[in-house]
């Protein structure tokens, strides 16, 4: 699915199992790596795209105990959220941060490295703020913190400018007199139990993104995203945090860097990307000039490119051999 060179070779799990964090959510985890090693927690992006294993190899094995783990409603989690009825009540950003630090306690670990992207970017913000004495370091990419500008630019028409082709099987779905509100009128849909309804809504919604994230779009990708109960999750879980703003007063995420600027931190961007456009990570390099600023400058949001892959391999390597 991914050209991955630049990052480690691929590795299994020693250890995997199902933390039961209440509210009948169970939640999927794995450890790799070196037992012995440096504790680092991956949060996948989204929310709702779930892990693969291909990120375990952002970090060396010899150096690193590698902990992913599936985010509520997606991936091996469960329930799901593409189940038809599906109700996300207990899925909210306090869940999240939650299920983090009781995953990091029941592993037996007293702080670890948190690296994330995208979606990770602000979930690993908000754990740090909410749990700083948990983090050795930071790694963030393709930094995103859902403030309106940025919901707007990517899913309101801003980067309709650069896709206008793409633009339009997004907006498809979605009837004319609707489209002055995108993620409501998604809202709707992919909350319909009906699968006729919300599966072809979120293949729509899961599309534009898998499309958008890459310099070169890249098929695999896109037909792994596209799948309809991974559609389904991805689009309902973003869709959800998105109505709801993440929970967070608008600008939280920046505006709480006074709490967390001593945690080692190296923020990785994308100069090319159209989902998180680099505003946000600009935003986050002036509120904390002391965190590491890398600009991958042929790049653009995801994880899947190389040049984006060496850079955080660069960061997790430096942290590990300090
Ligand atoms: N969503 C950003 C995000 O976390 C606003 C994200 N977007 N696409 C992805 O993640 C994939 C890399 C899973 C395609």
């Amino acid at each position: 699915m991914t050209n991955t060179d630049a990052l480690y070779p691929p590795i299994e799990p020693y250890e995997t199992g199902e933390l039961l964090v209440g509210d009948g959510n169970r939640i999927y985890w794995e450890v790799s790596g070196n037992p012995e090693g440096k504790p680092v927690v991956f949060l996948h992006g989204g929310p709702g795209s779930g892990t693969s294993p291909w990120q375990r190899r952002f970090f060396d094995p010899e150096l690193y105990r590698i902990v992913l783990f599936d985010q509520r409603g997606c991936g091996r989690s469960t329930p799901h959220a593409s189940e038809p009825d599906a109700d996300l009540r207990y899925v909210t950003t306090a869940h999240l941060i939650a299920d983090i630090d009781l995953l990091r306690r029941n592993l037996g670990i007293e702080k670890w490295q948190v690296f994330g992207g995208s979606w990770g970017s602000a979930l690993a913000l908000a754990y740090a703020q909410a749990h700083p004495d948990a983090v050795t370091e930071l790694v963030l990419r393709g930094i995103f913190t859902l403030r309106r500008v940025e919901l707007e630019w990517f899913y309101e028409g801003g980067a309709a400018a650069l896709f206008p082709d793409l633009w339009e099987s997004f907006i498809a779905p979605i009837p004319v007199l609707e489209r002055s509100r995108m993620i409501e009128a998604y809202h709707r849909r992919l909350f319909d139990p009906d699968p006729a309804v919300h599966v072809p809504a979120a293949v729509a919604w899961a599309t534009w993104e898998a499309s958008t994230v890459t310099l070169v779009p890249d098929a695999a990708q896109i037909a792994a995203m596209s799948d309809p109960r991974a559609a389904t999750a991805f689009a309902r879980i973003e869709n959800h945090f998105f109505v709801h703003r993440g929970w967070w007063e608008e600008g939280q995420l920046i505006a709480g860097v006074p709490g967390i600027r001593h945690i080692p931190t190296v923020i990785v961007q994308g100069r090319h990307d159209v989902c998180t456009p680099m505003m946000t990570a600009w935003d986050l390099h002036r509120a904390w000039p002391e965190a590491e600023f890398v600009v991958v400058d042929d790049a653009g949001h995801s994880a899947t490119e190389p040049a984006t892959q060496q850079a955080l391999r660069d960061a997790t390597d430096g942290f590990a051999r300090a």
